[in-house]
């Protein structure tokens, strides 16, 4: 298990307060860390293969990830293994997003998990380094360990939850209202803002919804949904449509500034629950919303 946490330091070790940058686009830290430690070490055997699931534990870092020196395989979402393995140069991990990996280690020598470029949109200044950060290094011996079995070529099915009965869009915009002293923002979900007292949505358990979520704010906000796992169907940027490259179960998927992202959903347990930005100051701030699921 790799746990991504990060963590701000000021120069005397504490943790200084949250400032109005923060506000607008999420805490972030200096320091990337996984499993509470930074750049941890993995000692390995040439041809070794080590399954590793990653969490995207941070409140607010957006990591794309490469593994610089070793293969990697996705084999598995935020809710568990995909149809059948699918090899990838780099992965995309949006706050809470978590992907399960077989990666091969081939090669004698480190090689190192490390972060690309990637922009979020940040407001203001202040933006973070995203790309070359070293998050792990695997040592990999001279000598060659005992020989791995190929991966399986099915994991399991996944079903294509069909046609849906009930269509919904969510529209997420960002909202900023100055005055003398302060600015305040507001993240809305179809121009409101998160109200504990109000239910925005009532859904029939058993039945499939199409959810649109539209990002016409200046940053991207990874979605989150309780109590059921959707399929992500199809993206839409600037008129284009495109599928994502696999089937998967997933409960949080990026919407990008500017995007559209469909997604199929089935909720089975009866009761109210929420929907949210995972970034928790855009939640915090309104980004929020209740489904009450109905028998
Ligand atoms: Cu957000």
């Amino acid at each position: 298990v790799l746990m991504f946490t990060d963590l701000r330091l000021a120069a005397d070790g504490s943790m200084p307060d949250s400032t109005m940058a923060d506000q607008m686009n999420g805490r972030v830290g200096d320091h990337v860390l996984v499993n509470g430690q930074k750049n941890p070490r993995l000692a390995v055997a040439m041809g070794a293969k080590r399954r590793l699931r990653l969490y995207n534990a941070t409140n607010a870092r957006f990591l794309r990830l490469a593994f610089d020196g070793a293969a990697m395989t996705i084999i598995g979402t935020d809710g568990g293994l995909l149809e059948k393995p699918v090899a990838a140069n780099e992965i995309m991990l949006s706050p809470a997003e978590r992907v399960e990996l077989v990666v091969a280690f081939d090669r004698p020598g480190a090689a190192t998990l490390t972060t690309l470029d990637y922009d979020r949109g940040w407001m203001g200044a202040g933006r973070p380094a995203d790309a070359g950060l070293t998050l792990l290094t695997a040592d990999v011996a001279e000598t060659p360990g005992e020989a791995m079995p190929p991966l399986p070529e099915r994991l399991r099915p996944i079903a294509p939850l069909g046609q849906p009965a009930v269509s919904r869009r969510l529209v997420f915009t960002e909202t900023m209202a100055m005055n003398a002293t302060s600015m305040e923002m507001g993240f809305l979900i179809n121009g409101k803002a998160f109200d504990m007292e109000r239910v925005d949505i009532v859904a029939r358990a058993g039945e499939t919804e199409l959810w649109e979520i539209v990002n016409q704010a200046d940053m991207d906000h990874p979605f989150h949904l309780h109590g059921t796992q959707f399929q992500v169907v199809e993206h839409e940027r600037d008129g284009k449509v495109s599928k994502p490259p696999y089937r998967a179960w997933k409960d949080t998927v990026n919407v990008a500034r500017g995007e559209t992202v469909r997604l199929l959903l089935r909720q089975e347990r009866p009761g109210a629950r929420m929907y949210h930005c995972h970034i928790l100051e855009h939640e915090q701030l309104g980004m929020m919303g209740i489904v009450d699921v109905q028998a």
